[in-house]
């Protein structure tokens, strides 16, 4: 099979008429990843449904380093997570059913006083959010300042418990999970142990909820649809492309839907948007400098990512009380007013495209599931059926723009958490136009048991992960600016707003303990009313940490930087 006339970053009428699009087109202007050296979970995601996060405190180096060497040739690559992901993906394609394969995976990230206790100068890093860590941070992200939430009241994270390295850990089951915790991390199976040079502060088990919940978060939302796709090649091979780009609609997606970002804005070293323009296709600069050429980052954070963690607690009754009585207060269906506030349906479907009742036939079609953006859309026909298996050939359906969320409110949190092509909110210079730049990588897995099994008593909540290269930006700019502003552009004039808080993670910042607002508008029932909302979701524990190159690791415990200074 040929691949496409690429003209421009659009698809020639050739290739579109004769469906030669493949999922695998030329992108030789991409760079070459190195996925040898880059950590697994950032680019491919362990996507496991098992994860347990140790948080430890160094208290010996020169012993933590001796651990950390033997350690280092365990850490999952890029490489190997990707093969086993398209793997299992393909097999399971083929025989219809989820394949009997299985792999236990290790990562590990540093604080900015974890990677200085090693040996290593964070001075180059210019990000002020990694530098000062979380605990310094929390005011500004609205977390509360006294009492549950507050940062005295973490597991981890808080003043005097940050920690200096995580260690994640994913596997399939609970026992191949246990295996790998025993072999790799044997001294540090309780709060307190001690052992290789480390204290254990706090650990975290999550886990897929069990059936039929299975894919879903605890407010019963299917999580894990939608992740930016990656610029960039595995391999010299100019078509040997990270993200298959499966749609011959628009070269710039992976799936339908799915903006393909340039991978500087979640790895060091390789080009990243370039804010300044809309222009997909231009890449910006290195993500080791700033447009101005001055440094963000040490040359040995080449092909390292920061990693974001927010141990997330969510009252699930309390969110079921208010869907149940704002439900009756507006006279919604229960199912449909939940997904005013998320923006999908619980089955995933985005009211976007099912606006009136939920669609689990287009929640289950990854062509189709993120297939939308907020302003208007011509339809178009299926492309013929493509040579390519992994190509989406489906038609679209015109659809109206939904300016003032009507369809899906402007604060629902998907909304809030990728406007798409709702740039034009954005009225504050200081926000880049191209939105595609404030993009993560979420890597986040539930934990605590089911509400429907257990009720209100044990702890239940999200591990929140997500990779980027810059936390103020990416990460805290997502929370500080969109979530936690009742506008989205943040220019508020008291009294009078038109789209509310994100009301799964947003906070006043000016009151974080108050109520938050959410403004609720149908056009079928008139509808324009602004909802009072409790915070469902309380911050328990985290850390702001810096997962390096597997090089790197080596050259830490080797007690310099390695191969890359
Ligand atoms: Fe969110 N939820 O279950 O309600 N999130 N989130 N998130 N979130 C998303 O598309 C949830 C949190 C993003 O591209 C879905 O995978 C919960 C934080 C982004 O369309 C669901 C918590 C931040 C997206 C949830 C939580 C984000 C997204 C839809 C906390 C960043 C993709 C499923 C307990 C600051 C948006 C999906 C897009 C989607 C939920 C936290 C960001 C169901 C419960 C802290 C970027």
């Amino acid at each position: 099979m040929g691949a496409p006339d690429l003209v421009q970053g659009t698809l020639s009428p050739v290739a579109m008429a004769s469906s030669t699009w493949t999922s695998r087109p030329a992108a030789a202007n991409e760079p070459v990843l190195r996925i040898d050296d880059i950590q697994g979970n950032v680019l491919a995601g362990f996507n496991k449904d098992r994860q347990t996060l140790l948080f430890l405190e160094i208290v010996d180096a020169a012993a933590f380093r001796g651990w950390l060497g033997k350690v280092v040739d365990q850490v999952a690559t890029t490489a190997e997570v990707l093969a086993f992901n398209r793997l299992f993906k393909a097999v399971g394609r083929r025989r219809r059913r989820e394949p009997p394969l299985r792999a236990a995976w290790f990562n590990l990230g540093f604080s900015g006083a974890g990677l200085e206790k090693l040996g290593a100068s964070i001075d180059e890093f210019v990000d002020e959010a990694f530098r000062s860590g979380l605990a310094s941070r929390f005011s500004m992200l609205g977390d509360p300042v006294a009492g549950p939430g507050s940062p005295q009241s973490w597991c981890v994270g808080g003043p005097a418990k940050e920690a200096d390295v995580v260690l994640v850990f994913a596997a399939d089951t609970r026992n191949d999970l246990r295996g790998e915790l025993r072999r790799l991390a044997p001294g540090w199976r309780r709060t307190e142990d001690r052992a290789d040079g480390a204290r254990l502060l706090h650990s975290d088990h999550g886990a897929a909820l069990p059936a039929p919940a299975t894919g879903h978060e605890h407010f019963g939302f299917a999580d894990g649809i939608s992740q930016p796709g990656i610029r960039g090649r595995i391999s010299e091979d100019a078509a040997d492309v990270l993200t298959l780009r499966q749609n011959p609609r628009d070269p710039n997606q992976g799936k339908p839907g799915q903006d393909l970002i340039w991978p500087g804005q979640f790895v060091f070293g390789y080009p990243g948007q370039d804010g300044r323009h809309d222009d997909p296709l231009v890449a910006g600069n290195d993500s080791l400098f700033d447009a101005q050429g001055n440094r963000r980052a040490p040359d040995w954070a080449r092909d390292g990512s920061f990693l974001v963690v927010r141990r997330l607690r969510q009252d699930v009754p309390g969110f079921r009380r208010f869907v149940a009585d704002a439900a009756k207060r507006t006279g919604l269906d229960e199912g449909l007013l939940a997904a005013k506030l998320l923006g999908r349906w619980e089955s995933g479907a985005p009211l976007r495209t099912a606006p009136s009742a939920d669609d689990r036939l287009l929640a289950a079609d990854d062509c189709r599931n993120n297939d939308f953006v907020f302003g208007p859309r011509a339809a178009s026909a299926a492309a013929g059926m493509a040579v390519d298996p992994l190509v989406c050939s489906t038609a679209q359906p015109e659809l109206g723009a939904d300016a003032d969320g009507k369809v899906c409110p402007l604060a629902a949190h998907i909304r809030k958490m990728n406007p798409r092509d709702d740039v034009g909110r954005f009225a504050d210079p200081a926000t880049p136009a191209d939105i595609r730049t404030r993009r993560i990588l979420r890597r986040g897995i539930p934990f605590g048991p089911p509400a429907a099994v257990y009720g209100d008593v044990p702890e239940r909540g999200l591990l929140f992960l997500a990779y980027q290269t810059s936390i103020v930006e990416q990460f805290e700019f997502l929370q500080r600016r969109w979530a936690n502003y009742l506008e989205f552009d943040g220019v508020t004039k008291p009294g009078e707003f038109s789209a509310g808080h994100d009301p799964i993670i947003g906070r006043d910042a000016g009151s974080p303990q108050g109520p938050r607002r959410f403004r609720l508008r149908l056009e079928q029932p008139p509808i324009d009313v602004v909802l009072a909302l409790p915070a469902w979701v309380l911050p328990t524990g985290g850390g702001y940490f810096f997962c390096p190159a597997i090089p790197v690791l080596a050259g830490l415990a080797a007690g310099g930087l390695g191969a890359r200074q």
